[in-house]
């Protein structure tokens, strides 16, 4: 089982700023905390983060034929782009939504997502194991459709 792992923008800043809301943990800890427990569920993650919107929708269009599963932080993006929702449903691979606060506890504007029509489900507000959540739910989804 492959499981991609996307990251939006920002993301690269983790654990260098604003640790009250996002942790002290950097993408690159969570990162090694998800490949310990896939190597313990026996599949294989990929792990990728950008700053740019066309950079993730060609990860998402690349995942045709090569993921089982798709996990997404859209950052930012979550809140704004038609262009991920678009390409996460052209893809047709299933995706889960992950966010590492609780945006609904937040601003407004980070109440909407754009890309929860299109995916599976969302978890949101675990702090890094949000990340452990996405991939635990990702092995299931894929069980279930088995
Ligand atoms: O809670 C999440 O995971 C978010 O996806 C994070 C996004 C935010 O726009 C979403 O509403 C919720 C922001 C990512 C920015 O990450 C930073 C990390 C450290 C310092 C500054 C920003």
């Amino acid at each position: 089982m492959k499981i991609l792992f996307l990251n939006g923008p920002n993301l690269n800043l983790l654990g260098r700023r604003e640790p009250k809301i996002y942790g002290h943990k950097t993408l690159k800890d969570i990162e090694a905390t998800v490949k310990k427990r896939a190597k313990q569920l026996g599949c294989i993650v990929d792990f990728h983060q950008s700053n740019h919107e066309g950079d993730l929708v060609n990860w998402i269009q690349g995942a045709q034929d090569n993921y089982d599963v798709i996990v997404i932080n859209a950052a930012a993006y979550t809140h704004t782009s038609v262009a991920l929702r678009d390409a996460i449903a052209a893809v047709g691979i299933p995706a889960i939504e992950i966010h590492l606060s609780n945006v609904h506890s937040r601003e407004e504007f980070r109440h909407r997502s754009l890309i929860a029509p299109v995916c599976c489900g969302q978890i949101s507000g675990f702090g890094a194991f949000s990340y452990v959540l996405g991939l635990e739910a990702a092995v299931n989804v894929i069980e279930c459709i088995k």
